[in-house]
């Protein structure tokens, strides 16, 4: 980076510092970009002076609300609700809500930030937003979450629409609460619109929805194994996290052929050395989505496997990590294990899991590494083929969604490889994403005047 690039980068972060006093996350996301993007900016004075970056990191709106509810006792809870509308120079605002206690302000204004490029690299016409509460449904009783998510949809929805604003599911929001939230929207509107994505197939679903970020991020895995001639076929592979992305990023790993040998939760971690089988997928399928378990049950039903409590499965040598629970899960000292583990390939399953400091060492190290934002975005580009599904009121084959997921993915790709082909033939995934997604929103809001 020359020194022109280094001071806008240096000046344009301090003033988002300034002005997002205390987002962490937010400003980890920030910078990343930025100093991606930044060479290319600096290079085109039109981007300076329509001051496209500037506008980028101000949401479009941040929408922020009281969200009470009473719990099975008679208790009253209050809860804050967000819903960061973040760009919309692409499509409807489109992106996760997420249920989690650690939710605040700079996470959702982060994930948002993430979203609006992950949502231009699909190729989809989406703009990004993200939402959420500090509500966990953890541990809460199906009628407790069901009044939360009517309560919490009750102020939404006069924010979204099938044209306007269309949230899906993250952490903490899987097919249960999206019926909740849907049943209330449709109520309170009295529409039935495609609003929300990751519906029930009977009601407007897509199929293939539950399965595609973890399906998507093994097919962009595989593209990225294929740069150095390698597959999934035998390589031991680490994952982390046990929901939604987990189970389906597992599940297909396994299917081509490699050895999943961990799985974790906010607990511990277990560490099966067997690898996972179709009948232990199903094992921890019911544990999670019917039981509601944790995953140190696995240990139980399987007695080879340890359970390693308040550990990351980082230290376990491996050729492949998929991280896919949550953000900075992956610290300097879990990527020098890994490298020093035998990984080769990093790719993110969960939004910005490894931290600056991490993916310093990954690159260092020559690692393939790739950011959420390319390679998890199959969970809402397949959101946004729901949404055309909804549009056409017709439903396709999941042979038709998966070969749309796969084309979308493999596109990601090589967008990725056309920007961050580096001198020495290597791809740096970061600078490609971000360069690739920028592009497209950057020029949207060029052609569309000051807004
Ligand atoms: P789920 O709620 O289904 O699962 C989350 C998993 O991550 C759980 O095993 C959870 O454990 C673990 N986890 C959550 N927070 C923490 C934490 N602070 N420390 C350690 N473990 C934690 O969510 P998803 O699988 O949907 O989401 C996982 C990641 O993938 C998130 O980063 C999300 O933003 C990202 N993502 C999700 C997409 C989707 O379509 N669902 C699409 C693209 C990205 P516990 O039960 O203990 O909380
Ligand atoms: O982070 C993400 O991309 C998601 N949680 C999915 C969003 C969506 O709209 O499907």
């Amino acid at each position: 980076m020359d020194r022109f690039t280094k001071n806008y980068v240096d000046s344009f972060m301090a003033d988002v510092i300034a002005k997002n006093p205390g987002e962490r996350e937010f400003h980890q996301a920030v910078r990343e970009v930025v100093e991606s993007v930044a060479p290319y900016i600096t290079s085109y004075p039109q981007l300076m002076d329509l001051k496209i970056m500037e506008r980028i990191v101000e949401p479009e709106r941040v929408i922020l609300f009281r969200v009470p509810w009473m719990d099975d006792r008679g208790e009253i809870h209050i809860n804050r609700g967000y819903r960061v509308q973040m760009n919309s120079a692409l499509g409807p605002y489109k992106g996760g809500i997420r249920f989690h206690e650690s939710v605040n302000l700079s996470i959702m204004k982060f994930l948002a930030f993430e979203q609006t490029f992950k949502n231009s690299l699909t190729t989809l016409p989406m703009g990004g937003a993200k939402g959420g509460s500090d509500f966990s449904p953890k541990g809460r009783s199906d009628n407790e979450v069901m009044r939360f998510c009517q309560s919490f949809m009750t102020e939404l929805q006069r924010h979204i629409g099938a044209d306007t604003d269309v949230p899906a599911g993250d952490i903490g929001v899987g097919g249960r609460e999206i019926g909740f939230l849907f049943g209330q929207y449709k109520r309170l509107r009295d529409e039935f619109t495609g609003t929300l994505t990751g519906k029930g197939l009977a009601w407007g679903g897509s199929l293939l929805r539950p399965e595609a970020t973890g399906y998507g991020l093994c097919y962009f895995t595989e593209s990225m194994l294929k740069t150095r001639g390698e597959s999934f076929a035998g390589k031991t592979v680490l994952i982390s996290g046990a929901g939604n992305v987990a189970q389906y990023a597992a599940q297909k790993a396994m299917r081509l052929g490699a050895k999943v040998v961990t799985l974790s939760d906010s607990n511990g971690f277990i560490y099966d050395p067997d690898g996972l089988d179709e009948e232990k997928m199903q094992f921890v399928f019911t544990l999670k989505n019917i039981r509601r378990g944790r995953i140190k049950e696995y240990v139980s039903a399987y007695p080879n496997a340890v359970y390693y409590p308040d550990e990351r499965p980082w230290t376990i040598p491996c050729d492949i990590a998929l991280p896919c629970a949550t953000q900075n899960e992956i610290e300097e000292q879990d990527a020098r294990h890994l490298v020093d583990g035998g990984c080769f390939c990093v790719a993110e399953g969960a939004n910005m899991p490894s931290t600056p400091e991490a993916i310093a060492i990954f690159h260092q190290n020559g690692l393939l590494y790739s950011p959420g934002k390319a390679s998890n975005a199959g969970g809402v580009a397949t959101s946004g083929l729901e949404m055309s599904q909804n549009s056409m009121r017709r439903k396709w084959t999941a042979e038709e969604v998966d070969a749309q997921l796969r084309r979308i993915m493999a596109d990601i790709h090589a967008a990725c490889v056309k920007y961050g082909t580096q001198e020495d033939g290597s791809v740096n995934y970061v600078k490609g994403a971000n360069i690739a997604g920028f592009i497209k929103v950057a020029d949207a809001m060029s052609d569309q005047g000051l807004v």
